[in-house]
């Protein structure tokens, strides 16, 4: 596998499985035998299979049977991750989940579609498990939400290595069960994102849940350069209040991804389907919102340095 760059990385499907279908035909991928292949090339899934979507279990048919035959690599989304958490016994505390069952909420599809199915549940489950937190190879670099250095060196003191293959980012089994921590911390960034302390009072209404609101927000970054302010690099179009937004940017959380690094995709981030995912040349959105009216969104990649806006593909 090492060396072979004809991927076709798509974005958070959470459910959608009739968007998958039209966007794997679209990319030119049939179905043998019941798994969808491409005749030269491998698909490859940047986690948030599950939640939100109608069609839960049918996603994960696909999507997992082919990664099983090899027509497909994928990683672990932070939804992936939350429903491993909902399954297992918090480390610190055995008598408490690793996520707490008060957010069972946000996988209520998830749930709906293996009601009476517990076997098919557990199984998926344990797949989940097998997906790398981050994978890269000498042309590219995939990870759900960001790409950050000190935090895989974290997180790759605690996962099986295996340098037969390219792939690496599993983590071991008893590193689930964490609340707090190192593995968790670094989890956090590369699945969900580094996220901002607001000052105190300052809160913003969550763009899908709006019974939740966030004291954190999400940052862009993507974005390089020692001039950012906090309004800068605010995703989610939030409007900040100037005093803080006007505040220099101290990027210490996490190493910026610099120009001249492999191309890196991910998803996580709802860009609006009018937003090129270019952030970089070298960083590669692939989230556009599927589950909230969007597009399911792929990017055909050729083992360019230089990622091009030509390359998208939507359904
Ligand atoms: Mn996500």
């Amino acid at each position: 596998m090492t060396g072979h760059t004809k991927f076709d990385f798509i974005g958070d499907i959470h459910g959608h499985a009739d968007v998958l279908k039209k966007l794997l035909t679209k990319l030119g991928y049939y179905k043998e035998q019941g798994i969808y292949l491409h005749p030269t090339r491998q698909a490859f899934f940047v986690g948030d299979f599950i939640d939100r979507g109608p069609e839960v279990s049918e996603t994960l048919e696909i999507v997992k049977n082919m990664v099983d035959a090899g027509f497909a690599l994928a990683v672990m989304g932070n939804h992936e991750y939350n429903f491993i958490q909902l399954h297992t016994r918090s480390v610190d505390d055995p008598s408490e989940w690793a996520r707490s069952h008060d957010k069972r909420d946000q996988a209520k599809t998830t749930f709906q579609a293996f009601d009476g199915k517990k076997e098919e549940l557990e199984m998926y489950i344990n797949w989940f498990k097998t997906l790398p937190i981050y994978f890269e190879t000498d042309y590219f670099r995939v990870v759900h939400a960001q790409w950050d250095a000190r935090s895989i060196e974290k997180i790759n003191k605690y996962c099986y290595s295996d340098n037969e293959c390219d792939c690496s980012g599993l983590l071991n089994e008893e590193h689930f069960g964490h609340r707090e921590g190192e593995v968790h911390d670094a989890i956090e960034i590369l699945l969900k994102g580094y996220e901002l302390k607001l000052p105190d009072g300052i809160k913003f209404q969550d763009k899908y849940d709006k019974k939740t609101y966030r004291e954190e927000m999400r940052v862009k970054w993507w974005l390089r350069g020692i001039n950012l302010n906090h309004q800068d690099v605010a995703d989610n179009g939030i409007d900040l209040p100037s005093e803080f937004g006007n505040q220099k940017y101290e990027h210490k959380a996490y190493q910026v991804y610099e120009v001249g690094q492999v191309p890196v995709f991910f998803g996580h981030y709802w860009l609006p389907p009018d937003q090129l995912g270019l952030m970089q040349k070298n960083i590669c959105c692939l989230d556009f919102s599927i589950a909230k009216g969007g597009v399911l969104t792929a990017y055909r990649y050729n083992g360019e340095r230089e990622l091009s806006g030509d390359n998208f593909v939507f359904v």
